[in-house]
């Protein structure tokens, strides 16, 4: 059976050892020559997204020159980046998704 001091420093420890694991933006850049309708899809294919919200993030993308796709631990986000890259090369556009630690 710990003693109360005991437990303290366990607790002590862990507090100041384990960090959550880090967070990824995944965020699409904009391009002059992508179409306007296969970002829409991608958004749609890959994250979820309806028609309106995928319209919605693709011309805030147009305009800004960036934005985000959704949050996600680095494996997650890793994996999106290569699917999405992936889609865009087969189809021979020069769309490009990255991801960024928060
Ligand atoms: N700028 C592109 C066009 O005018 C559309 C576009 C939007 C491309 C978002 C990439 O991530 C992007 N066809």
């Amino acid at each position: 059976m710990a003693t109360r001091k005991q437990s303290e420093s366990v607790l002590e420890a862990e507090r100041t050892k384990t960090k959550p694991p880090p967070l990824f933006k995944v965020l699409l850049l904009n391009d002059d020559y992508t179409p306007m309708e296969f970002v829409v899809v991608v958004l749609q294919k890959f994250f979820g997204m309806s028609r309106e919200q995928s319209t919605r993030i693709m011309l805030k993308v147009h305009r800004e020159g960036v934005g985000v796709c959704g949050v996600f631990p680095r494996d997650m986000a890793a994996t999106k980046v290569e699917l999405v890259t992936g889609y865009a090369r087969e189809h021979q556009h020069p769309l490009a998704c990255v991801m960024e630690e928060i």
